[in-house]
């Protein structure tokens, strides 16, 4: 990690890191990686960026000469050859000059044969003359000069952690800047706002026209409106990073295994007729129309002298807890109780109640109405389509903003809080205004506000956090 992590305002201060000696462009040392997955596959990529990553390549490569006057963008074909000039591969080096590459410096990224063991030997040779790059670092520099903000950074990681296809949509939302913009945005009214504060205090002594707090206060309760607006769609986000945790829950034998292996859509539980199977929690991953769903199958509730068993119930209760919505299970004839909480009851094995085919809405309310029961879905793994209330029911609950692919949306835990930081401050400053306390304590307010929202951009950062963000995300990004 280089020592000052500033942005770099332009190319002169860009020298950091250890710069080669006699390299054409500026900036940090050159470093690399593999960055596709080591398998075997048709082609596999490396890249090199940095300071001299163009001659140092070309050292390497039978078509040196036409490499080194070739313009950015450009393709070669050649030969990669090791230090005694014998060839190891053919390549095709493509060539991006600073600063119209992903990092911003100069960068090849050169294609070879798929072969594990040949792409670690281009690898070793290379090494022979640069580093390797760390977990993050392309990104990283591609933020410190200049080319990403922090959080379209942040949004290549989560683009490439993504699992299912409406989280690639947010990270993709993200990466085109959505959220950047409208975080730019608030900035510049939170600025606005500080200066016209600053300007009262300054000249209160002067003959200028006092500050017109009504209208002040308007301003800032406007902004804070679409603070919390963002913050109150955002909060979802968080679903779309780690998964809406959904837990089925109830007496033993209802089918809870049943239903997870539905959702799983294999047989993942085992299944038994016999009360009291499920001992120990089960935890997969689902995609349901496109949202990440973490899904537990739970040891079924019950008095047990059992000290297995017992466990397995206390280990459930944990799940309850920390789950975003429980999916209570009952069978025909089984009385309704149910867990606090968020939560739907659902009725399983309704093929035994007589229904061949899955009910619809009115022939299902008709059902629960002659029986007296309100608000229990059905659900069956014996019928097609036995789930399709319940998908139904959890995507309502779920409820995510429409048009995420157009809209500021932010789904990292560390935006999300630091969004909730500035909102804290910004109610503060209305407060300190609305109770006449001196103007200072209103615009240090205000600066507040606006530095929480300036550490989600990265305008302020230190090593720390930079650390922190970067080192999860894998090497070669
Ligand atoms: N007819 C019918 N039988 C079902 C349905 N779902 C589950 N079963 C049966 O009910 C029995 C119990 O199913 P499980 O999925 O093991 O139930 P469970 O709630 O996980 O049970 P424990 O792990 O013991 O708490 C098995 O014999 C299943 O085949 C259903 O929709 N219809
Ligand atoms: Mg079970």
């Amino acid at each position: 990690m280089p020592k000052r992590l500033t942005r770099l305002k332009d190319k002169s201060s860009s020298k950091q890191g250890s710069p080669i000696q006699g390299g054409t462009s500026t900036g940090f040392e050159p470093i690399c990686a593999v960055i596709t997955t080591l398998g075997i596959s048709a082609v596999a990529m490396l890249r090199v960026s940095g300071s001299g990553a163009i001659e140092l390549v070309a050292g390497y490569f039978s078509q040196a000469g036409k490499l080194l006057k070739a313009p950015s963008h450009k393709a070669i074909f050649g030969i990669f050859q090791d230090q005694e000039k014998q060839a190891v591969d053919e390549v095709v080096c493509i060539l991006y000059r600073a600063p119209n590459s992903y990092t911003g410096e100069d960068t090849i990224e050169l294609c070879c044969h798929g072969n594990p063991h040949l792409t670690q030997r281009i690898l070793q040779i290379l090494l022979g003359s640069c580093r390797l790059a760390k977990p993050g670092e392309f990104t990283l520099r591609a933020f410190l000069n200049g080319k990403l903000d922090l959080t379209q950074a942040e949004a290549v990681n989560d683009l490439i952690l993504a699992q299912t296809s409406l989280s690639e949509t947010a990270a993709l939302a993200q990466l085109k800047g959505f959220l950047a913009r409208e975080l730019k945005e608030l900035l510049t009214r939170l600025t606005q706002a500080r200066l016209s504060i600053e300007l009262a205090i300054d000249f209160t002594d002067q003959d200028l026209p006092a500050l017109d707090e009504e209208e002040f206060l308007l301003l800032l309760q406007s902004i804070l409106a679409r603070m919390d607006e963002l913050y109150s769609d955002s909060s979802q986000g968080k679903i779309l990073r780690e998964g809406f945790k959904l837990c089925l829950a109830g007496a033993p034998n209802v089918g809870k295994s049943s239903v997870f292996n539905a959702f799983l859509r294999q047989n993942r539980a085992i299944v038994s007729p016999h009360p009291g199977t499920t001992r120990d929690y089960l935890e997969e991953r689902i995609s349901l129309s496109g949202l990440p769903i973490v899904i537990y199958d739970t040891a079924g509730i019950r008095e047990t002298f059992d000290d297995i068993e017992t466990q397995g119930i206390e280990r459930t209760a944990q799940i309850l807890e920390s789950s975003d919505l429980v999916l209570y299970l009952i069978e025909p004839g089984q009385a309704i109780s149910h867990p606090q909480g968020n939560h739907l009851v659902v009725m399983n094995k309704i093929d035994l109640l007589g229904f061949s085919d899955f009910p619809d809405r009115s022939a299902w309310e008709q059902y629960l109405a002659l029986n007296d029961f309100e608000d229990v879905l059905p659900c069956s793994v014996v019928l097609e389509n036995g789930l399709q209330a319940l998908e139904k029911a959890i995507l309502s609950r779920i409820n995510l903003p429409q048009n995420l692919a157009q809209k500021p949306f932010i789904t990292n835990a560390r935006h999300l809080s630091a969004l909730d930081k500035a909102r804290t401050s910004l109610k503060t400053a209305i407060g300190t205004l609305s109770k006449g306390m001196g103007y200072e304590f209103v615009a240090f307010d205000l600066i507040e506000a606006s530095s929480h929202l300036e550490s989600i951009l990265g305008v302020i950062s230190n090593e720390a956090l930079l650390n922190q963000i970067f080192d999860s995300f894998c090497i070669g990004k």
